[in-house]
């Protein structure tokens, strides 16, 4: 019999990925959804009538338990959060309550209503922060930099100890910057992307970014959501640092992503401090080498492909 998946967040970035790898792998796929008032669904419309929705929200406890009693899982994918790290600060407390509490709760879910659920965590590169070694990996000491990261540190922490306490099968994949043409338009890649398509096309001028130096090692998203899969088939749940193992800075993108569409960044770049943080997280670097190892997981798409794909995408989206 085929396996049966929940995942939260599947009308974001990775959720959308995760379930079209879930489908081709022959499973019934759940996917929790939460009342807007205009819904959110541009991302699964192509896959609407193989997956089921559930209606809930992280921050509904009883929401949750009718979810996991609804799909009865095989294999729970928490990828719901509020996972903007410039919205953190002006959220602090929905933040916590989201993607802090909220793993609590998935993890109370799955202990009293399908406890041999496997569980995956979406846990994050933000929880190094202000980086203690370089490059990072498992072994890294946590030094979360904004109200995002530190909620993650707790979600992080509540996993390790349900796995210890309750014997849930829980792991956390500790994913850095993963991007796709499917990313939201906040963050800088696909701010910098959609921007350049904008301006190739004559419909803006300019482009207000904050800080440019920061390094981040990005990915294709894509090749991210198998790494999550593959962490549920092992034997033994575990966390798992998953990333390049390059690491470019924004300047870097902003450069590449304005060659591809024959423009100088430099006339079009405004440094505007209102994009600029309270503290920031200057330099993450990861190493994927235990993913490699023990999964056999490896990105395919490398940082220039990633900015043309996303470049191109951007393009061809604007021009209709
Ligand atoms: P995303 O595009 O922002 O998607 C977030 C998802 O969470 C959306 O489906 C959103 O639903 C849902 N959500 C937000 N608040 C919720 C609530 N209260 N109850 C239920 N659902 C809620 O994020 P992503 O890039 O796909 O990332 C997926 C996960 O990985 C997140 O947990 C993120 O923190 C983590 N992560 C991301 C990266 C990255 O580089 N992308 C790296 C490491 C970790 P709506 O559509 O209704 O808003
Ligand atoms: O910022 C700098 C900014 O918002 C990247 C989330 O998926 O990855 C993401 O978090 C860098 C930062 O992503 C602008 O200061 C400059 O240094 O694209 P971002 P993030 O904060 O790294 C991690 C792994 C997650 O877990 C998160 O969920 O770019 N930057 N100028 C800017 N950033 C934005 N957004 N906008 C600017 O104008």
């Amino acid at each position: 019999m085929g396996k049966t998946a929940l995942i939260t967040g599947i009308t974001g970035q990775d959720g959308s990925y995760l379930a079209e790898l879930l489908l081709e792998k022959g499973y019934d796929v759940y996917g929790l959804i939460r009342r807007l008032s205009t819904p959110n669904i541009s991302r699964i419309e192509q896959i609407l009538d193989k997956i089921e929705l559930v209606e809930g929200d992280l921050t509904d406890q009883s929401s949750l338990d009718n979810a996991m009693r609804t799909a009865q899982p095989d294999e729970v994918y928490n990828l719901a959060a509020q996972s903007f790290v410039g919205t953190s600060w002006n959220q602090p407390v929905l933040t916590g309550d989201v993607s802090g509490l909220g793993v609590v709760r998935i993890l109370e879910s799955v202990k009293h209503q399908c406890h041999d659920a496997r569980v995956y965590q979406a846990s994050t590169s933000e929880m190094f922060g202000k980086v203690q070694e370089v490059p990072q990996s498992e072994t890294t000491r946590f030094y979360p930099r904004s109200p995002y990261g530190f909620a993650k540190v707790y979600g992080y922490w509540a996993c390790v100890n349900y796995r210890e306490s309750y014997d849930i099968h829980v792991s956390n994949g500790i994913l850095f910057n993963h991007e796709s043409p499917r990313r939201g338009i906040e963050f800088v890649t696909r701010k910098i992307t959609d921007s350049v398509a904008r301006i190739h096309h004559g419909l803006a001028s300019e482009l207000r970014l904050g800080n440019l130096d920061a390094k981040r090692d990005w990915g294709f998203a894509g090749d991210y959501v198998k790494a999550m899969w593959l962490m549920l088939q092992q034997d033994q749940p575990d966390d798992f640092v998953v990333s390049t193992g390059e690491t470019h800075s924004v300047r870097e993108f902003v450069e590449l992503a304005f060659e591809e569409v024959g423009l100088d960044w430099e006339k079009y770049v405004v440094v505007d401090p209102k994009f600029v943080r309270p503290t920031e997280v200057d330099l993450l670097l990861g190493n994927p080498a235990k993913a490699k190892r023990v999964l056999g997981w490896e990105p395919k798409v490398r940082f220039e492909e990633l900015v043309k794909m996303m470049v191109k995408a951007d393009v061809e989206r604007l021009s209709k």
